[in-house]
Formats: C-alpha cells, sequence, structure tokens
C-alpha cells in the first residue's frame, strides 16, 4: 500500500498541553507519526511518497477564510503582542451564555475576533488543549496535503492509500480547531472526493473521540454521509456532540451515525458496533470511504477507556475493505507510543488482506486474542 508521509509535521513540535488548567506532558506529539513510519518501514510491503501542495483552496472550500488566518497569523501575532509562552492556548471563550438575551443582530455586531491573540485562539478554538506553536501552521497545511495526495492516489487508481496525517482533524470544524486538530484533513478530503467524481461519499470514524467538525461540516449535506464509533460523550471529549440521537437535518438528514460506547468496550463491543457502521455505508451508493483512523481506542491508550487488542484493528481493517470500496485511510488520534506502529500495520495489512504477525524488532507484543 501507498503510504503518504511528510516531515514537516515535526514543526509541531508539541510537548504540553492544558488539561483542566493544569500543564502536562503533551499526547499529540511528532513521534506519534515516527512511530508509525518507521513501523511501515520496517514492514517493507508499504511505499512511502511524499505529499504535493494542493494550494489553499481545497482547504476554504470546507473552512472559514478566518480561521485559515488566523492559524497562519497566530504564532507571529503572539510574538509581536509580547506574549512569550512556549505554545499559545485561548485566555477567554466567548461561552453562549455571555450573549444570553442578545438580539441575532446584537450578536452579528458583537461577537467578533478580537485583535489580542488570546481572544482570537478563543473566538476561533474549543479547548485549550491544542497548544499552537511556530510550526503548527505548516504542519497543518502539510497534513492537508497529505490527505489530498492520498485522494489522487486513490482516485487515480489505487485500491487504498493511507495518508500519515498530523496533526489530526477531525474536531476541526468549519470555523473551529481543537482537540489537537487545526483543520479537517478527512472533511476536506471527502469533499474533494465529492467534487472530483460527483458520487456521495462516506466518512467512516473510528477514533475512540467523536469527530464533532466532521459531523458539524456535513450535518446538512446529503452528499457526506458521517459513521463514527466512539466514546460516549456523557464522560469524554468533545462532551458537547457525539450522542446516538445527533442524526443530521436538512438535505443531511438522516445521514449521520454516531455510535457511542461505554468504558471497557471489547473487541466484540467494537467489531458489533463495526458491522453496524458499515451496514449504513453500504446501504448507500459511492465508490470511496475516507476512514478517520485513531488508535486511542486500544486498551493501553492513556486517554482512552476501551479494551481493544491489535489483533481487532487487524479484523476491522479487513471488515472494512470487504464492502469493496475504495479506502482513503487517515491518520486520527492514538497516544500509546509503543503500539502506534504495530497497531497501523495490523490495520492496514487487514485492508490489504494481508495476515497480520507481529514484528520481533517493534520491541512491543501487543497480545491477545479476537474476540467476536
Ligand atoms: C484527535 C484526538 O484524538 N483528539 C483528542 C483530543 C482530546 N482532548 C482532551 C484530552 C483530555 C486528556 N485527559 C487526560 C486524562 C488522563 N487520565
Ligand atoms: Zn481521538
Amino acid at each position: 500500500m501507498q503510504v503518504v508521509y511528510s516531515p514537516a509535521h515535526l514543526g509541531h513540535d508539541i510537548d504540553t498541553e492544558t488539561v483542566m488548567g493544569l500543564g502536562i506532558p503533551a499526547n499529540e506529539v511528532a513521534e506519534r507519526a515516527e512511530k508509525i513510519r518507521s513501523a511501515l518501514e520496517a514492514d517493507g510491503g508499504f511505499d512511502l511518497t511524499g505529499p504535493t501542495d494542493h494550494g489553499e483552496d481545497p482547504i476554504t472550500a470546507v473552512h472559514d477564510p478566518g480561521l485559515v488566518r488566523f492559524l497562519e497569523e497566530a504564532w507571529s501575532e503572539a510574538r509581536s503582542q509580547g506574549i512569550g509562552r512556549p505554545f499559545l492556548a485561548a485566555d477567554t471563550y466567548p461561552n453562549r451564555a455571555m450573549f444570553e438575551g442578545m438580539s441575532p443582530e446584537a450578536m452579528e455586531r458583537l461577537v467578533r475576533e478580537p485583535r489580542h491573540v488570546g481572544g482570537r485562539a478563543g473566538f476561533w478554538g474549543l479547548d485549550t488543549a491544542a497548544p499552537l506553536v511556530a510550526g503548527t501552521y505548516v504542519a497543518a497545511r502539510a497534513a492537508v496535503d497529505v490527505a489530498l495526495t492520498t485522494v489522487d492516489l486513490v482516485l487515480g487508481g489505487q485500491t487504498a492509500a493511507y495518508g500519515l496525517c498530523r496533526p489530526p482533524g477531525h474536531h476541526a470544524a468549519r470555523a473551529m480547531y481543537g482537540g489537537y486538530c487545526f483543520f479537517n484533513n478527512a472533511a476536506i478530503a471527502a469533499h474533494a472526493i465529492t467534487q472530483a467524481t460527483g458520487e456521495r461519499v462516506a466518512i467512516l470514524d473510528v477514533d475512540y473521540h467523536h469527530g464533532n467538525g466532521s459531523q458539524q461540516i456535513f450535518w446538512r449535506r446529503g452528499d457526506v454521509r458521517y459513521v463514527s464509533i466512539h466514546a460516549d460523550p456523557e464522560r469524554q471529549y468533545p462532551f458537547f456532540l457525539g450522542r446516538a440521537d445527533e442524526t443530521g437535518e436538512g438535505e443531511g438528514a438522516g445521514e449521520n451515525l454516531n455510535i457511542p460506547l461505554a468504558a471497557g468496550a471489547t473487541n466484540a463491543d467494537y467489531l458489533e458496533a463495526t458491522d453496524r457502521a458499515l451496514e449504513a455505508i453500504a446501504a448507500v451508493p459511492g465508490s470511496v470511504v475516507v476512514v478517520s483512523l485513531g488508535f486511542d481506542t486500544y486498551g493501553l491508550d492513556p486517554i482512552g477507556d476501551f479494551a481493544l487488542t491489535t489483533d481487532v484493528y487487524h479484523e476491522v481493517g479487513r471488515r472494512v475493505a470487504a464492502l469493496g470500496r475504495r479506502l482513503v485511510i487517515l491518520q486520527e488520534g492514538g497516544y500509546h507510543r509503543p503500539s502506534l506502529g504495530e497497531n497501523a500495520r495490523a490495520w492496514l495489512r487487514g485492508a490489504e488482506g494481508r495476515d497480520f504477525d507481529p514484528l520481533p524488532s517493534a520491541g512491543f507484543s501487543p497480545g491477545g486474542a479476537v474476540a467476536g
């Protein structure tokens, strides 16, 4: 399988994130993508290639140009405004209750981007856990190019291709970044596929978290079906979206399927949810599926609470490929660094119909038998 990778992600060099007001060692670090890259290289069955520049148009086809400008300027603005922090996070968010009772006209006038970069970060951001540094914008642009180059490979005739996107994307909405995500790589890819093919596209999101950004972007669209298996937002980020009763509106009514799972979800639970998700995708026409692939569903993930083992990734990859559709597979989350490479190898080999044996050189033995 062809793998698209760019070293530009290394510039998004994060060591701290803020969680509930406290600085903690960052989860979404450069080592993640390097672990996956080196495992796929060691496998020998994957061809790595660099992305090509696709410009800004495919991004603004999905995102607010104001978000693009903010992300481009944020770091230099932080510096020129005398903010000497190692990373930028918001000072204040425009909580909806701040404007309670105001008319839509008053809102239109008053709720706007301020000049201070801590306010700008609050205007465009969802949470404090997506630190922005000097190389973030270039890395986020490269991750989009990785996704779009993966699309090119698949539309060019490959049955499946994998984009090693970093930073990830599925929490980024049309006019919002957050959750370690800046541009929504999968949404940009899905939209580009609809434009290039005129077909309907499905997004299968198997990251542990609900992809609130992807859901928001396609909420009213009938041409992109979003199907996600994730931790119930009752107990997990992004908390305010991801429930089963969110099904889309307008042209998009019935095109959004959320499958929230309880803590401790097992391989068997997960495979059952996978079959439900795949049924919803098989029910609509289209020849391409975009997969938002996360490994934070793994049993040892530091921010997840599912109990999956490496074997189930091989089986999920196999079942997704059995849809018989072409696959644009894009990396989202997954934070247990020792297992990331093996989990990615297992999933992608499953998707290619190849068997999976742990690599002794991986220095990590996942173990565990597949259930269900
Ligand atoms: C792409 C992706 O997977 N984004 C996830 C964003 C999650 N942000 C919230 C992180 C909360 C971490 N909580 C740490 C608890 C440790 N026990
Ligand atoms: Zn996640």
